[in-house]
């Protein structure tokens, strides 16, 4: 791909993010000289975020991974001596065949998430392989699992309002997510629509730009959000706020969901939240009142507890109040569902019934007697001495001397210097993939821009070679990026596109449609096409029941709750390398001073 004149290369970013932004890539002489937004694409319309026009510091990364290597030192300490792929790839097949012997299988731990990667990267040809193997499973918990299990429960997965439609709201509430750091294209709509007279309300703990500029800020504690939103339904029950109309048509569990939510008064629930009761009275009267009305649920409730009941209460509140059926009316979670792509028959291989490890549960699954053992532990698209909790317990795992660790990364990753084997990967500006935007529904082709960096390799190719060179490899696997993708999509008789509009212009609409008015463009994908308010699933798997709420043992001690958000400089830990210096701390002034904590004081922070 050398190329003296200057170019410019069309790709799109599949980093982490709601977004998934259209880049226009140009290089000299195959080096990176700009990333800049596409101006054609109807989300990114020709800006993107600063990390992203900076990536090309990560592309270039002095911790960049450019060979593979084999540790020399102490665990931990990250000291690699340079080897052959030949060489990384038979140690790696030693060491599987080697715990496969001693124990089975599942003493194989394959340990990703994957949020940074589509549907060529995750989920194809390495899962495959591990699948074929029999490893162990992994719960991927660490991010999104109640949120979509209550999405799941309730809609079946309703495509949400379009950012764009978002200008048509007279009414937006942001609960829980923070669009200035986590999808940014989401802010210009709510301040458009702000600006045509549409009020704002933020429910946040903390003070994040949006609250700063809202009509309402409710700071609840973290934990709270299921009995604010149950006050809410409460208060729309008791006034006959409530659409009865739309309940008896479009819901089922209306009366459970009453009943539930009875014992919530402003007054009980605004004082485990923290906040005043007249704060929580002045949000119902502007959400009952207000059409149409939208909610962004985010992600922040989930990351504590009763995090599953918070996000089903939340996303109730628009049937409660019958705020579907217009445009810029109803709420907006993943779109992650906006194409139904066949994964398994890209894997070409059913899913084995094998143990299931929770990820957020390695510290505890790498040093606790378990049978079998995990005696190797595959890490790639995940960095979880970052990431996951109990970091303290997953370190003390990860020096483990019976453990054999491959690490395969794009950069030195604090995971990866515990590895035995590193295996350098290429970004996605080298390699090939296409993914779904989980808030603009958006499918989007990944295309190469540039040269691998050094040895690195994508993971489609390194899979593929273990899958051969175990002995596991079928003559009618899909392994090419291209023919990954035609099994995802599955034969052209089932579409209303063609692949080829998809190379053409780099991404697709989303086939529901780009802005489609819920409950009556999309209705629920539930057997009955109905929103189940109290699903059984979810209410049995709840502790103590769906929208029992969960005292924090810590309300009435004076601990703070820790907050880790995500932040304008890193994708979850993804650039982490670049950002050098320590995190600051955010406290409020008010909790600061009855500490004797002042600006620029060194804390230690601990749970
Ligand atoms: N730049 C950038 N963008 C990202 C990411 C990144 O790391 N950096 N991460 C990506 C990923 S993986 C995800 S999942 C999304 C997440 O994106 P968001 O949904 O925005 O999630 P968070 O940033 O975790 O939290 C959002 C807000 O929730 C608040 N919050 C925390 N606890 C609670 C609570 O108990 N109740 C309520 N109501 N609010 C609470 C936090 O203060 C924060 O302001 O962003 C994606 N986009
Ligand atoms: N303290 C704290 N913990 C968090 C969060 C937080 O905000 N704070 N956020 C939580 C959330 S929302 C999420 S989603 C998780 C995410 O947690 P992780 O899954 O660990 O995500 P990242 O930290 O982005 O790490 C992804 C790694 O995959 C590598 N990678 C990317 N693409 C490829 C590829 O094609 N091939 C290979 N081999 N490697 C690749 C990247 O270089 C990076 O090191 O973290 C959760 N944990
Ligand atoms: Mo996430």
């Amino acid at each position: 791909m050398e190329s003296t004149q200057p170019v410019t290369r069309r790709t799109s970013c599949p980093l982490d993010c709601p977004d998934l932004c259209s880049l226009d890539v140009s290089l000299a002489n195959g080096r990176i000289v700009e990333i800049a937004g596409s101006p054609e694409h109807p989300i990114t319309q020709g800006y993107i975020c600063r990390k992203v026009r900076h990536y090309a510091d990560h592309v270039y990364s002095d911790l960049r991974l450019t060979t593979p290597g084999r540790r020399v030192g102490p665990k931990g300490e990250g000291a690699f001596e340079p080897i052959s792929w030949d060489e990384a790839l038979t140690e790696v097949v030693v060491q599987m065949r080697a715990a496969i012997d001693r124990h089975g299988a599942e003493a194989i731990l394959p340990y990703c998430y994957g949020g940074s990667n589509g549907k060529i990267t995750q989920d194809a040809n390495d899962a495959r392989l591990f699948r074929r193997l029999g490893a162990s499973r992994l719960a991927r918990t660490v991010c999104a699992a109640p949120t979509g299990r209550a999405f799941d429960g309730l809609y079946g997965k309703m495509p949400g309002v379009a950012f764009p439609d978002y200008v048509h709201a007279q009414l937006i509430v942001v609960w829980g997510a923070n669009p200035n750091a986590s999808g940014i294209h989401l802010v210009p709509f709510i301040r458009r629509a702000q600006k045509a007279g549409s009020k704002l309300v933020v429910v946040d703990p903390r003070n994040t730009p949006l609250a700063k500029q809202a009509d309402l800020h409710l700071p609840i504690r973290p934990g709270t959000d299921v009995v604010v939103a149950l006050s809410v339904i409460r208060w729309l029950f008791d006034t006959k706020a409530a659409d009865e109309v739309f309940l008896s048509k479009h819901a089922t569990g209306a009366t459970e969901l009453r009943k539930r939510a009875s014992q919530w008064t402003f007054e009980r629930s605004a004082e485990l939240a923290q906040i005043s009761p007249g704060l929580l009275e002045q949000f119902a009267r502007m959400y009952a009142e207000a059409n149409p009305a939208v909610i962004r649920c985010g992600w922040g409730l989930e990351r504590n507890r009763n995090g599953g009941s918070a996000a089903t209460a939340v996303m109730a509140l628009p049937a409660v109040a019958g705020k579907f059926g217009v445009r810029g009316g109803g709420f907006t979670m993943s779109n992650s569902a906006a194409w139904q792509l066949g994964s398994d028959a890209a894997i070409n291989e059913p899913e084995p019934a094998t143990r299931i490890v929770n990820m957020n549960q390695l510290g505890r699954t790498l040093l606790e007697e378990c049978n079998p053992p995990v005696s190797v532990l595959f890490v790639y698209n995940s960095n979880p001495l970052a990431t996951s909790p109990s970091q303290r317990r997953i370190r003390q795992g990860l020096c483990r001397t019976d453990l054999f660790t491959i690490v395969f990364d794009q950069v030195m990753t604090d995971t990866a210097r515990y590895a035995d084997i590193v295996l350098p990967a290429t970004t996605f500006l080298e390699h090939t993939d296409y993914r779904v935007g989980y808030g603009t529904g958006y499918l989007s082709k990944v295309a190469p821009v540039m040269d691998a960096i050094g040895e690195s390799r994508p993971n489609y190719e390194v899979f593929a070679e273990l899958c051969d060179r175990m002995g596991l490899h079928r003559p009618d696997d899909p392994v090419a990026p291209e023919a990954i993708f035609q099994q995802l999509i599955g034969p052209n008789h089932d579409r209303g596109w063609s692949p080829e509009e998809l190379e053409e212009s780099g991404w697709l609409p989303p086939p529901t449609g780009t802005n489609p008015i819920q409950f009556r463009d999309v209705l629920p994908i539930t057997v009955d096409q109905k929103v189940h308010l109290v699903p059984e699933s979810l209410d049995r798997e709840a502790p103590g029941g769906l929208f029992h709420y969960q005292p924090d043992p810590a309300q009435h001690t004076d601990a703070l709750v820790l907050i880790s958000p995500a932040t304008g400089s890193t994708v979850s830990s993804t650039l982490g390398q670049l950002n050098g210096r320590q995190v600051p701390l955010e406290l409020h002034p008010q909790d600061a001073a009855v500490r004797g904590i002042a600006e620029g004081d060194t804390v230690r922070v601990f749970n």
